[in-house]
């Protein structure tokens, strides 16, 4: 019997928090995940749960009391299920993950500025705003974390938080072709990135999936609205992402019909 309700967007980097942490406990079976499709509008049942926000994920218990904002309800289940701990309990090491945690914020705004950017002129300024994003990533790890490849010993809280933030930032690699240099200053930030990325309990979205979903939001359109020509989102669930073909990568100087996206 499910504990909880998550509403979700599937392919949501902030509940894609929450199973990869109820994957870390076992706990995958115990929270009901219920899809939301952010291509149509919101239903007012959904609406009166959460009071008239829109954002998502919100976690429902029983007596229908509501959870909104996924580190919130990370702690929550974090709370709810204890063990194995997935947050440090010693209060040094948990301030140090909280300090990480907190880089997040500003780390996925750039990506997403990055992403959605449409101005070529704008393109190398973003970039390096990106690096400078992962070099200070990088100089934390150099001072708080071991010779990793994790802060502490195991996958934990900061790689829960930061892990779908990597994996939707594969949406660079693809139309921005941004690549980390295989510099020095980012050689740690590297390490753990890639030892998130290939993590088993973190694998719930693939870099197709991601790259074929978000192709709207490199066109400049976020949250599943409808770009200029289109009648359907790249965040449409049919038809399915494995059966489109790649979008063109190109995002400066192309822009794709539903036809030509599959769609
Ligand atoms: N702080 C909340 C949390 O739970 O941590 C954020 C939740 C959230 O933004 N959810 C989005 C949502 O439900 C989907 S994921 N949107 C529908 C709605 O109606 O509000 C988009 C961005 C961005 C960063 C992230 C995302 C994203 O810019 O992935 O820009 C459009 C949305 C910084």
């Amino acid at each position: 019997m499910a504990i909880a309700t998550v509403y979700h967007i599937p392919v949501c980097p902030f509940s894609q928090r929450l199973e990869i942490l109820l994957a870390l406990k076992g706990r995958r079976a115990e929270v009901d995940f219920q899809v939301v499709d952010i291509t149509r509008s919101r239903a007012d049942w959904l609406l009166q749960k959460s009071r008239g926000t829109t954002a998502l994920p919100i976690l429902e218990i029983a007596g229908g009391r509501i959870l909104k904002e996924s580190l919130v309800i990370l702690q929550y289940l974090e709370d709810v299920f204890p063990q194995p701990a997935v947050a440090q309990r010693d209060p040094w090491r948990r301030a140090v993950e909280g300090m990480l945690t907190r880089m997040e914020g500003p780390f996925t705004t750039q990506g997403y500025t990055f992403v959605m950017n449409q101005d070529p002129a704008r393109r190398e300024a973003l970039r390096a705003d990106m690096l400078q994003h992962y070099a200070r990533l990088n100089d934390f790890l150099l001072e708080h974390a071991g010779a990793g490849p994790f802060l502490f010993e195991q996958f934990g809280w900061a790689e829960t938080v930061f892990t779908p933030l990597f994996m939707r930032f594969w949406f660079l690699d693809y139309y921005e072709a941004f690549e980390l240099p295989g510099e020095e200053r980012y050689a740690r930030v590297r390490a753990w990135r890639e030892a998130c990325l290939a993590h088993p309990g973190a694998q719930q979205v693939s870099k197709e999936q991601i790259v074929k979903l978000y192709y709207d939001y490199a066109k400049g359109a976020g949250n599943g609205a409808l770009l200029p020509g289109r009648a359907r989102s790249s965040f449409v669930f049919e038809p399915h992402w494995r059966e489109r073909p790649w979008p063109p990568r190109d995002k400066y100087r192309h822009s794709a019909t539903d036809r030509e996206l599959g769609l």
